[in-house]
């Protein structure tokens, strides 16, 4: 395998360390994207939160209100074949891949018409077709996952990059700097995106994490780093495109620590006593990534406040198809038992 990894063929390029891009400047057509792709996001997460009330869903559900940007805006410095894998609070990253809402909703209820015919829940959904492979539960479990899809991209020789996102918690974990060290010393083209939401369920940063710098999380390993705002789909987007511009140069991988937050608990099952309403409310009321977007169209006279009421109710059809989808759809056979398993 190392033989392969260096006879793949690799552009040589003397790597100047990167720095954090300024944001990228969009236009009226990109912002409207953005917001529109952003709001899907939100929206959908709203109306699990309500089926999982309902008791229409099951198991685990982690809500990603509050860090739409970071998804949005890595989408969007993507090119075709590019691969995005997570851990479990990974709706959002199936929607900014296109995948269907309704795959996704009917998947979270249980249903024969999920991505996993309904066996595998919010946690563990993947589409070959849209270059998403999961939806991991076992916290840093798709780092080494993630970096063997880069592996992949080199042996094929192809250029495309491995979006491998994993948490502040998950940067904890041993198997993430066993990865670090294959795909620098492999120069594989992977971009290791760490979502610093402030907290790994109840627990602050400060208080699990020994260096809160996770830009810095690679030093050992060569694998240059940069912070981001992770509310600000612009900024997003600027550091997508260098970071991938970076990985299919040759340079092999890099980090972008995404500062962002989650407004709700860790799962549905968290009353978040841990943190105060007035941290939430100050990020949401100062920070919030699609209020960002709205006021900029607004202030541009891109859009008036009825044409984004417009794209809320068409984003809220969407969503609302997919929940009717999601509840009247049928359970899987008894006989599924037995399909998609080693045995
Ligand atoms: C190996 C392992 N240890 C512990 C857990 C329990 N657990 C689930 S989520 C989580 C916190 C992870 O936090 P972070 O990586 O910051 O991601 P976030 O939930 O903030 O998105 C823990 C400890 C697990 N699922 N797997
Ligand atoms: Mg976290």
């Amino acid at each position: 395998m190392a033989t392969a990894a260096r006879k793949a063929p690799v552009k040589s390029k003397s790597p100047a360390n990167p720095s954090a891009p300024k944001p990228a400047d969009f236009n009226k057509e990109q912002e409207l994207d953005a917001y529109r792709r952003m709001l899907l996001i939100r929206r959908f997460e709203e109306k699990a939160g309500q089926l999982y009330g309902m008791g229409f869903i099951g198991g685990f559900c982690h809500l990603y209100i509050g860090q739409e940007a970071v998804v949005t805006g890595m989408k969007m410095s993507l090119k075709d074949g590019d691969q995005m894998i997570t851990a479990y609070r990974d709706h959002g990253h199936m929607l900014a891949m296109d995948m269907s809402p309704r795959g996704v909703m009917a998947e979270l209820t249980g249903r024969q018409g999920g991505y996993s015919k309904g066996k595998g829940g919010s946690m563990h959904m993947f589409s070959k077709e849209k270059n998403f492979y999961g939806g991991h539960g076992i916290v840093g479990a798709q780092v080494p996952l993630g970096t063997g899809l880069a592996f992949a991209n080199r042996y094929r020789g192809n250029d495309n990059v491995s979006l491998t996102y994993f948490g502040d918690g998950a940067a904890n974990q041993g198997q993430v700097y066993e990865s670090f060290n294959m795909a620098s010393l492999w120069k594989l083209p992977v971009i290791y995106i760490i979502e610093n939401n402030r907290y790994a369920m109840g627990t602050a940063v400060t208080r699990s994490s020994a260096e809160t710098n996770f830009s810095n999380r690679g030093a050992s390993f060569k694998i240059p780093g940069v912070k981001i705002d992770g509310m600000d789909v612009r900024a997003v987007k600027a550091a997508g495109e260098m970071a991938t511009e970076w990985c299919r140069s040759g340079n092999g991988p890099i980090i972008l620590e995404m500062q962002t937050y989650r407004y709700r608990g860790h799962s549905m099952s968290d009353p978040a006593k841990y943190r105060s309403k007035e941290e939430v409310q100050k990020m949401r009321s100062e920070h919030d990534p699609i209020e960002q977007v709205k006021a900029r169209l607004i202030g541009k006279k891109w859009a008036s406040e009825d044409d984004l009421k417009t794209i809320d109710k068409g984003v809220r059809d969407v969503v609302a198809d997919a929940a009717e989808f999601a509840q009247a759809d049928a359970e899987p056979d008894v006989s599924e038992l037995w399909t998609d398993v080693t045995h």
